[in-house]
């Protein structure tokens, strides 16, 4: 890994400068984002690429948990006849860790269908099923359907109130939506892969150009209490995946689902996993993360970062990443000594009121917020650029990609997400 960090020269630099130019020219869909298209194999197959996860106390119902996980990078809203759905071949997954071994103890899977639609287009209305699998027994919690894709005030009018009519409760207490949403992501994809470059100053100062504006994903979100789910610690573990099923040899039956993407931590795969290994990063369950252990105590962000801007982010011996990512945030979101990316959260850290919340979270002093759990505001990338240059070794570098916030604003209940643009609207990544 040292190696490789040394040999990052200027040109290879020059390289990625110029990959980040041609980026910065063609918008989210060919580039790359919190985990958006971040591995060559899942690249090929968009609709069952994770791109981002959020696990967060509900604001406005504290005793239960939500968690989004969305799908599909940079849908343009305007892209049909055939616009985005969840693929109906793939199984969209949801795990909860409760004793810190980075295997599921709850495990919520999301399987659409996909109706013919009338005259030339698509029906983007997906009927779906929701199983929850605990302790080897799986039930079927929810039958629902998404609503359409934001086609346009002729296709589909009123579409918050369509959207919201999607809704659906689960059996057992909670609730559930699935369908088109805003990405919340928000980042200067040109700029983070223009390795760090910086439009302004080190970063926290604004400037920066937010690349996910205007584009939208599918979004699988749940909201269900928190007392089916805690533990003595408080502390849980959540990741989310999408599988396919492998081709069956004999031409009947079914064959076995197979794991083509993951996610817990924002950036895991995009940063801190060398490209070789990306896809089978992809491939593994948390509990196989100890392979990776050597890519988080020797980043080669923190290489980066130093050979672009001499900020002496400590290079090596990271154990400070590898806590905060692997096995949780001591006393908070602590798991055990099992080290796996998993998204963890203490759910008995109170709720933050919105005008007290900060989009560094844990480090901008509020107890809420990556990596205790994330929200939709939180502003990762940030994060992560901080927590890389040392900030947790007492190194605080004014790291970041100069945006600050979304495009959109969250909603303040469920599914929280905000309403996707409109096709007709046609904002291709207009700044808003
Ligand atoms: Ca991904
Ligand atoms: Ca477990
Ligand atoms: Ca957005
Ligand atoms: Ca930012």
């Amino acid at each position: 890994m040292r190696k490789l960090a040394v040999a990052l020269g200027a040109a290879a630099l020059i390289t990625l400068a110029v990959v980040a130019a041609v980026l910065r020219t063609s918008g989210p869909s060919t580039a790359s984002a919190s985990s958006h298209r971040e591995a060559p194999l899942i690249s090929e197959d968009p609709s069952a690429d994770n791109t981002d996860l959020y696990a967060f106390r509900s604001p406005d119902k504290p005793d239960t948990l939500t968690i989004i996980s969305n799908f599909i990078p940079g849908e343009d809203p305007a892209a049909g006849p055939n616009y985005y759905t969840f693929s109906p071949t793939a199984r969209y997954d949801i795990y909860v860790d409760r004793n810190g071994d980075g295997k599921p103890d709850v495990s919520y899977y999301f399987q659409f269908q996909r109706k013919t639609g009338p005259f030339f287009l698509g029906d983007t209305v997906q009927p779906y099923t929701v199983t929850k699998v605990e302790h080897g027994k799986a039930t079927v919690v929810a039958h629902a359907s998404t609503p359409p894709d934001n086609i346009g005030p002729r296709s589909t009018p009123n579409y918050h109130a369509l959207a919201m009519k999607a809704i659906a409760p689960l059996q057992g207490g909670g609730q559930v939506f699935a369908g088109q949403r805003d990405d919340p992501f928000f980042a200067d994809v040109g700029d983070i892969f223009d390795l760090l470059a910086i439009r302004k100053g080190t970063g926290d100062m604004g400037g920066g150009k937010d690349f996910l504006a205007g584009y939208a994903v599918h979004t699988i979100a749940l909201q269900i209490p928190i007392s089916q789910v805690d533990t003595a610690s408080h502390a849980i573990g959540v990741w989310s995946a999408a599988d396919r099923r492998q081709a069956s040899v004999h031409g009947k039956g079914q064959g076995a689902w197979v794991q083509v993407s993951r996610l817990g931590n924002p950036l895991i795969n995009e940063v801190v996993i060398p490209t070789g290994e990306k896809d089978l990063w992809n491939r593994l369950a948390p509990w196989q993360d100890s392979r990776f252990v050597k890519y988080y105590k020797t980043p080669i962000l923190a290489a980066v970062i130093n050979k672009l801007y001499k900020l002496g982010a400590p290079e090596t011996n990271r154990d400070d990443l590898v806590q905060v990512l692997l096995t949780g945030i001591p006393k908070v979101t602590f798991t055990g000594s099992t080290p796996a990316d998993e998204l963890r959260i203490n759910l008995s850290t109170p709720v933050t009121p919105a005008d007290e919340a900060s989009r560094l979270g844990v480090l901008g002093g509020d107890n809420q917020g990556w990596p205790n759990g994330r929200r939709l505001n939180d502003d990762v990338v940030d994060i992560a650029e901080q927590a890389v240059g040392g900030f947790l070794l007492g190194k605080k570098l004014p790291l970041g990609d100069g945006v600050n916030s979304g495009d959109t604003k969250p909603m303040s209940s469920f599914p929280y997400v905000a309403d996707p643009f409109s096709g007709a609207d046609d904002t291709h990544g207009e700044q808003k």
